[in-house]
């Protein structure tokens, strides 16, 4: 199978990726629902990243952040995310993620859509002050809840808490609906409406998980293994390295 899925990949025009916290894991960065994952260890539960359960107590994301910012600022992009951007030197191909880190970005991706945001930037919710990653970084080891130096604001990073809608989605289907092939990378697809995008893929669909998923059954290829793995495996069967 994996022989078929390098030609689709070489003898595409253009690749549409949906990837999610299992291309990170690799990185350090645990994922949710993954077996080490932060909801399946019992580390945090999804409300954390509640909007409403924010605004009441931050206090509880804050002690997440604190924690794990560190982690995100020496995460290096794994093999996964260096053959995206690797391919992409050699045809379109645009990134739709549900990570909140910038791993994409540090392996040299260009275009890439963050549907749930960064962390790389947040703001005051009061008057609007914009914070880099270092400076809430920076905040954080020493309050327990960030405020804003100019009006004692909270701030909240730019992510896109549960409840709240997701960015750029327009954008996202039209470079689904766009391309000849979709690739799913590290993803349960059990979040709304992210895993919605497997239905706009019009060309051959291909899914890369360590574990089953609910939406196997949507695509061509699905390939159960480690992702780092998988890409390690294909490189023999393409005809350009991306280390
Ligand atoms: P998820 O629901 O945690 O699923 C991750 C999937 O990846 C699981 O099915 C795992 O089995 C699989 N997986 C784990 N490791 C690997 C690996 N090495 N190779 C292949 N597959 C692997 O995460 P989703 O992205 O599906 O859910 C969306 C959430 C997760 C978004 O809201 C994100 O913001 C959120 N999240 C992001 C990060 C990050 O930015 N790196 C980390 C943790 C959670």
């Amino acid at each position: 199978m994996i022989e078929e899925i390098a030609k689709v990949i070489q003898s595409s025009r253009s690749i549409s990726v949906l990837t999610g916290a299992g291309i990170s894991v690799n990185a350090g960065i645990p994922d949710f629902r993954g077996e080490k994952g932060i909801y399946t260890q019992g580390l945090y539960s999804e409300s954390v990243f509640d909007i409403d359960y924010f605004l009441e107590n931050p206090k509880l994301f804050y002690d997440f952040a604190r924690e794990m910012y560190p982690v995100f600022e020496k995460a290096e992009p794994t093999k996964a995310h260096k053959f995206l951007a690797e391919i992409e030197s050699k045809k379109p191909v645009c990134i739709v993620t549900q990570n909140i880190d910038f791993l994409h970005e540090k392996a040299g991706s260009k275009s890439v859509i963050h549907l749930h945001g960064s962390i790389e930037h947040s703001h005051c919710l009061k008057c609007g002050k914009h914070f880099s990653f270092e400076e809430l970084k920076n905040l954080i080891i020493t309050n327990d809840v960030p405020r804003c130096d100019r009006c004692g604001g909270l701030i909240k990073p730019d992510v896109v808490f549960f409840g709240e809608p997701v960015l750029d989605f327009d954008k996202a289907v039209h470079c689904v609906e766009n391309s000849e092939v979709f690739l799913a990378l590290g993803t349960s697809l059990e979040v709304y409406p992210a895993n919605t995008l497997v239905q706009y893929a019009s060309g051959k669909r291909i899914l890369v998980n360590i574990r089953k998923t609910q939406m196997d059954y949507y695509f061509d290829f699905v390939i159960h293994e480690d992702l780092d793995e998988f890409f390690e495996r294909l490189e023999d069967f393409m005809e350009v390295s991306y280390e």
